[in-house]
């Protein structure tokens, strides 16, 4: 009995981690510019190494969903994720930092 106590104190554990880790996961970025018209959001953002990105910089993204891009604006700070589909970089997840 107290070893199945501990398993799913274990198992609990392991899955409060994995949320954590995914939203640690996020980038930081604070939008720099919003272009609804283009589907494309400018964003400056820290290192992204996953994406070959080792240093920050400001730059264009494509986004996944244009209905992201009614949730910011231009100087808000936000936490990311991005991925190349096609061959393009997108943005896949978007939320405010708070
Ligand atoms: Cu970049």
């Amino acid at each position: 009995m107290k070893k199945l106590a501990s398993l799913g104190f274990v198992l609990a554990f392991w899955g409060a981690w994995q949320v954590a880790f995914a939203q640690q996961g996020l980038i930081d970025g604070q939008v720099t510019k919003v272009d609804p018209s283009a589907s494309k959001i400018t964003i400056k953002h820290g290192p992204i190494p996953r994406l070959d990105m080792d240093i920050g910089m400001t730059m264009v993204f494509a986004v996944s969903d244009p209905k992201m891009l009614t949730t910011v604006k231009a100087g808000d700070r936000i936490k990311f994720d991005a991925d190349r589909v096609n061959g393009q970089l997108t943005v896949t997840k978007l939320q405010k930092a708070r």
